[in-house]
């Protein structure tokens, strides 16, 4: 039978790219949505530590009680270097706390941030998007750690209609073009979370679920 992985997130974003990132690998990805498991007030929460893998152990430590299959989460943001690496771990809640709606709340943080840059020159538009990702066999087990990153510039205005959240404002050097307007697999290719993703891909394949 073919091994089964959950993948602790919610987002449809993250979601349609973890999926793609691990077709190859030998295991069955399921969502929460496919083991039943609605989002409880607890989860709220989660959410709160000061690292991007702080938050990505706190959210496969309790996925992987609830779900009681080998489990990975991450968790990412996008870091300003002249704002202090702002938003960095708050991105998803940057204009204003979680909403239902993740277009209004993608397109608010996006808002915010260019507000927060209004007249600010190239070189402290720099910025960096960051992935942090955590696997565990079990919810006590030992954590196994993967990180990704990628750099690039905060634009004036969005551009492109691709990807989820800051992706038409973020630039990315490798690409020369902004991640709204790369294609899933030009994006997958460079990004944090593709990074983090391949890395975690390679040591799948060495230990098998
Ligand atoms: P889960 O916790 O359920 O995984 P989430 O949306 O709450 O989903 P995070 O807490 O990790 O995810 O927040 C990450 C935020 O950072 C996300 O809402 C986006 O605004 C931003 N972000 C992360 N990766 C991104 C990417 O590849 N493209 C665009 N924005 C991204």
């Amino acid at each position: 039978m073919t091994p089964r992985l959950f993948v602790a997130t919610r987002n449809p974003g993250k979601q349609r790219e973890i999926r793609a990132l691990l077709a190859d690998a030998a295991c069955e990805v399921m969502f929460p949505e496919d083991r039943g498991l609605w989002e409880r007030p607890d989860e709220a929460g989660l959410e709160d530590a000061e690292s991007f893998e702080g938050n990505a152990r706190r959210k496969a430590e309790y996925f992987a009680k609830l779900a009681r299959f080998p489990t990975v989460a991450e968790d990412s943001g996008i870091e300003v270097f002249a704002l202090g690496g702002k938003p960095g771990v708050r991105s998803k809640r940057f204009a204003f706390p979680p909403r239902e709606d993740l277009r209004e709340q993608d397109e608010a943080n996006n808002r915010e941030l260019l507000v927060r840059l209004v007249g600010a020159p190239p070189e402290r538009r720099r910025a960096r998007y960051r992935c942090a990702l955590v696997f565990l066999e079990r919810h006590d087990a030992r954590p196994w750690v993967f990180e990704g990153q990628c750099t690039g510039r905060i634009l004036e205005t969005p551009t492109g209609s691709g990807g989820f959240g800051y992706d038409p404002i973020f630039f990315s050097d490798e690409l020369g073009k902004s991640f709204g307007e790369a294609t899933a697999e030009e994006k997958a290719a460079v990004s944090h979370r593709g990074r983090a993703f391949a890395a975690f891909a390679a040591w799948l394949a060495e230990h098998p679920l």
